[in-house]
């Protein structure tokens, strides 16, 4: 038996988790659980990330003994140290605003192969004062292992999604970031290296990257799949041992992130379930009675990455007025889940005709797996199988790469997804046919 400590930090909420491996099967237990969401201080919309380090550090004592600790984030948001490692400011939260505006220049995807998103790093430190009093950059999950272990590294997979790795030759890109202070950027490390030690247990790189953990987890059976990673976001695609830098698939804004194990996770941000997270904290009520409703209730389609719903505000207003509508909460999630099946749906089909790969099965995992009217929806309007679950793909692909780094776990990405396949109950939601398809 193997224990490890996967500690897994999401935007609106963060976890420590035990998980264990044992002869043909791999389990979490959820040890510590605590709130996060960004706070409005200093000028701007920033994480409380010396808050999380104490959560983490709470939670790692509730794991008991284990033999390592991993840890993955969201992307994107750093910490910046001065010259004595000290953290300059909290992070800026990528839903601020500082970044409105920013385009891309010519040139750009051909190097990095990043969707356009204006939180992308790069863009945000076109934003940063602090950039000329920082001496190193840290992203979210590399600054806790920082402050666990003492040793700093910038973590592959996560690193992809600053826009300033080239996507060719999986380096810093001496291009991108020419205008950047020397050293500012960490040397590299990959999923599986150590990363120090924390009270004498060794710390581990995973995909530290959240979405790059759960793509570990997708329980497929061969590699014609699609996957969902549905949570705060939806990141949709298919995963590839080669970028697609194409103009059609620039155009289409589609991303190649870096994956465990050399991977290409080639996929598209879809607002995600932050649309509903937000409409719940305005309203001050629980989603499951008014998903029960919403089976019932007839939603308008909308374009759920339209850039008007990525800051925090009065979500179930902004949606109204998108649809040019009065609606009542059940139609507002269900105009939210109807509008997000489609998003789904475009997403695995231009994944598809863009990189050539086909799909026969779309793998739903993360939080949202456990939405049956969202899997439904998508299933439906993919015309194809959706197979739900793991709900806690990114802690057990966080787990699973510490397990194979300590020999617990032989062989490739297909084993691990094999192990998650016989140890956990998955759902399967087939296609109705086009007269139940109402709006989708
Ligand atoms: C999901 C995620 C997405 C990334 C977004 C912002 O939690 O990591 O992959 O695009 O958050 O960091």
């Amino acid at each position: 038996m193997t224990a490890v400590a996967a500690v897994d930090l999401g935007a609106s909420s963060g976890r420590v988790m035990r998980g264990v491996v044992t002869g043909g099967a791999v389990r979490v237990e959820e040890v510590h659980r605590f709130a996060n969401g960004p706070v409005h201080h200093d000028g701007a919309l920033r994480w409380d990330v010396r808050r999380l380090h104490r959560e983490v550090v709470a939670g790692l004592r509730l794991a008991g003994d284990v033999t390592s600790i991993g840890i993955d984030s969201w992307a994107v948001d750093y910490g910046l140290l001065d010259e004595h490692g000290e953290l300059l400011a909290d992070p800026v939260c990528y839903r601020d605003s500082r970044t409105d505006g920013v385009r891309p220049a010519e040139g750009l995807y051909e190097v990095n192969g990043l969707q356009f998103q204006p939180f992308n790093t790069m863009f945000q430190l076109m934003a940063e004062p602090l950039l000329p009093r920082a001496s190193q950059l840290l992203l979210v999950p590399d600054l806790i292992s920082y402050w666990l272990t003492g040793e700093r590294g910038a973590e592959h997979t996560n690193a992809t999604t600053t826009g300033l790795v080239d996507v060719r030759t999986g380096q810093w890109s001496p291009e991108l970031t020419a205008d950047l202070p020397a050293g500012l950027l960490p040397d590299l490390r990959h999923p599986g290296d150590p990363a120090g030690t924390y009270g004498g247990v060794p710390v581990t790189a995973v995909g530290s990257h959240d979405t790059a953990s759960a793509v570990v987890a997708v329980p497929a059976r061969n590699d014609r799949f699609a996957y969902i990673s549905c949570g705060t976001w939806s990141l949709v695609g298919v995963e590839l041992s080669a970028p697609v830098l194409t103009p059609e698939s620039r155009a289409a804004n589609f991303t190649n992130e870096g994956g465990v194990d050399g991977t290409i996770r080639y996929l598209r941000n879809v607002m995600g379930l932050w649309l509903l997270q937000e409409c719940v904290r305005v309203w001050q009520v629980q989603l499951t009675p008014l998903l029960r409703e919403a089976a019932h209730a007839t939603g308008t389609v909308f374009d759920p990455n339209d850039p008007v719903f990525l800051p925090p505000g009065d979500m179930p207003d902004r949606i109204q007025r998108h649809c040019g509508r009065t609606m009542t909460r059940p139609e507002v999630v269900r105009s939210v889940l109807d509008s997000l099946a489609l998003a789904h749906r475009d997403a695995v089909l231009d994944a598809q005709r863009l990189s050539g790969k086909e799909v026969d099965v779309v793998h739903v995992v993360g939080g949202g797996s456990r939405n049956d009217l969202l899997c439904q929806l998508t299933a439906d309007a993919c015309g194809l199988p959706v197979v739900a679950g793991p709900a806690e793909a990114t802690a057990l692909g966080n787990v699973l790469v510490q397990a194979r780094a300590a020999g617990a776990v032989p062989g490739g990405l297909a084993d691990m997804r094999r192990l998650v396949r016989q140890s956990l109950p998955l759902r399967r939601f087939l296609p109705r046919g086009v007269e139940h398809r109402r709006t989708v």
